[in-house]
Order: structure tokens, then C-alpha cells, then sequence
């Protein structure tokens, strides 16, 4: 072993002039022209991507004045769309009468969640925030006679399917499944991706599910979640045409939403299981799709 002393003390001056001397080299040459290429290649890149976001949304800003700009993921092949804060917020939108366009090319915006919209020159997101601030901007153009504890009602009922139903329903399909349903779910042209996806951040999101708790049970305790709130749902919903009242509210549009991934974009046996025990959450189903989607079917992707 060397004694202390006597290792050759360290000199930077030394460390940089034989950096430099490999530099000047011929192989040093090429290592510093790829390296200069690869840096301004992804400068470039960078600005170009800066260039078209700011194309977009010059062009998104000209929608019109009280037009909604929706981004949000393409059509599913099953349902107008994979994510059930999507399908609520385009459903209300329909609902209330507004007007908007939709957008798939960045179904993300700035917090890196979909639904978002563009309104006004304005950037929102989050589906709950976004009807809040139309219903004000519109001055309610939803027409709702409710009472105090029936809105209660209504926003739990809204909690627990956006919160924890919808949860039950993520971790089936891509934990629980591995997205062997969803790949069906999702157009023909992104089908690739998905299994490269699902395979690349499979244990991301497991462990994602196991942070938010619903990673922690078996495939058997979940679908007991699942159906308890399927349970709780047509309990509330009753003998009444809507969730709580003969005309829709802004609930609908929620249950309505989340109730499409149960059955349309869940699982094969998970749609069979709710049209043989849930024949009233069928027919709500149906009358909200009738009402609001008469095009339901054009809206499905290929
Ligand atoms: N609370 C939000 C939830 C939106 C949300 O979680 N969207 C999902 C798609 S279904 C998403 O963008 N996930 C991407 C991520 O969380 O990184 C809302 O109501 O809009």
C-alpha cells in the first residue's frame, strides 16, 4: 500500500493540459464534432418544439370568443373517450349548450393532465375547475332545481366515482390486466405503443397504484370495491330518470363518464357482470347516451 505522502499530489493544471493535448488529437476532434452536433441538434429541436406549441396556440386562441378549445386524448374504439374526466367535461359541454372544438394534439397541457381547454385566451385544467368556471362564465346555463342536501349528495357521489371508482377501474385495466383489454380500447395506429408503454412502465405504475393504496389489494378486493359503489350508485339513482332530479344535473355528467369506462373500457367480464346485476344503471346509461350522444357512434375511433 502506498503511504500518504508519498502519492503524486493532485494537479488540476496537469488533469486539464492532457485533457486538452487528447483534444487536439484527430479522435478528439471527431468526439468534440459529434458532441457540437448532438448539442445543436437538440437546441434546435427544442426551439422548433417551442415554435409550434406557440403556433398552437395562437391558432387555438382564435377559436372564438366563448368557444371552448378541448384537449383531450382521440376517440376510443369502444367509447367517445378513454378518459372519464374527458368524456365528463365534453358531456357537460354538450349538456350546458357550449360551444367547443376539440384538440388531440397536446392532450396535456402545462400540468400534464387531460381534460384541459383553452377559453377566452385562457389556459384551465382539471374537469371539476373548468365546469366550475364555465357554469359561472355561462351564468348556470344548466337549469338545476336542487336543494342543498341533494348537491351534497351529488358531490359525493362525484368523489367517490372520480376518486376511488375510477381508480378501481385504472388499476384493473393496466395493473391488474397488464392493458391487454385497453390495447383494443385504444385506436388501431397506437396499439404498438401501448404494449411498448405498458412493458416500459409497468413497474412505474404499479408502484404508483401501491402510493395511492389501491395497488395494495388482490384482483378480487378491488372488484369488491368496484361493485359496492356500483351498488351505492343505483341505490341513489332509485327509480328517478337522472341522479337526482327528473331533469339531468351537472352529476350526470360524471356518473355518466365514469360509468362508460366501467362498462365500455373496463373489462370484458366487468361489463358483463353490471348488464346482468345493474339493469337500472344500464338504462340510465342509455338514456344519457340517447340525450347527449346521438352521434355516439361516429365518435368511436377505428
Ligand atoms: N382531477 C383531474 C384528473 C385528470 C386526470 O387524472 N387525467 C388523467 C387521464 S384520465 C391524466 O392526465 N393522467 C396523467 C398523469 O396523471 O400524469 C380532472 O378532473 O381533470
Amino acid at each position: 500500500m502506498m503511504h500518504r505522502s508519498a502519492m503524486p499530489a493532485f494537479r488540476p493544471g496537469a488533469v486539464w493540459s492532457s485533457v486538452s493535448e487528447c483534444a487536439r488529437g484527430e479522435s478528439g476532434r471527431r468526439v468534440g464534432k459529434v458532441l457540437l452536433g448532438a448539442a445543436l441538434l437538440g437546441i434546435g429541436l427544442k426551439v422548433y418544439g417551442r415554435y409550434r406549441r406557440y403556433q398552437r396556440r395562437q391558432r387555438w386562441n382564435q377559436a372564438g370568443k366563448d368557444v371552448v378549445v378541448l384537449h383531450q386524448f382521440e376517440r376510443g374504439t369502444n367509447c367517445p373517450n378513454l378518459s372519464p374526466f374527458a368524456l365528463k367535461l365534453e358531456t357537460f359541454l354538450r349538456m350546458a349548450g357550449i360551444k367547443y372544438v376539440v384538440d388531440t394534439e397536446e392532450p396535456q397541457g402545462s400540468r400534464n393532465k387531460c381534460p384541459w381547454i383553452t377559453f377566452n385566451g385562457q389556459e384551465l385544467s382539471d374537469s371539476e375547475l373548468i365546469i366550475d368556471v364555465l357554469t359561472q362564465h355561462f351564468g348556470k346555463p344548466l337549469k338545476e332545481k336542487l336543494t342543498p342536501a341533494e348537491h351534497a349528495v351529488g358531490r359525493a357521489v362525484q368523489v367517490m366515482l372520480d376518486e376511488h371508482t375510477a381508480l378501481a377501474v385504472f388499476y384493473k385495466r393496466y395493473v391488474l390486466d397488464r392493458g391487454c383489454y385497453m390495447v383494443k380500447c385504444v385506436p388501431k395506429k397506437y396499439r404498438a405503443l401501448l404494449v411498448i408503454l405498458t412493458l416500459f412502465f409497468f413497474s412505474a405504475m404499479k408502484k404508483f397504484f401501491y402510493t395511492v393504496g389501491m395497488g395494495r389489494f388482490s384482483e378480487e378486493e378491488t372488484m369488491f370495491f368496484l361493485r359496492r359503489e356500483l351498488r351505492a350508485l343505483e341505490d341513489v339513482l332509485g327509480d328517478k330518470p337522472f341522479l337526482l332530479d327528473s331533469t339531468p344535473t351537472t352529476y350526470d355528467a360524471a356518473v355518466f363518464a365514469q360509468l362508460t369506462q366501467v362498462i365500455y373500457a373496463c373489462a370484458p367480464e366487468v361489463e358483463r357482470y353490471v348488464r346482468s346485476s345493474h339493469g337500472a344503471l344500464i338504462q340510465y346509461h342509455e338514456r344519457m347516451k340517447d340525450k347527449y350522444w346521438p352521434d355516439w357512434e361516429q365518435c368511436r375511433a377505428e
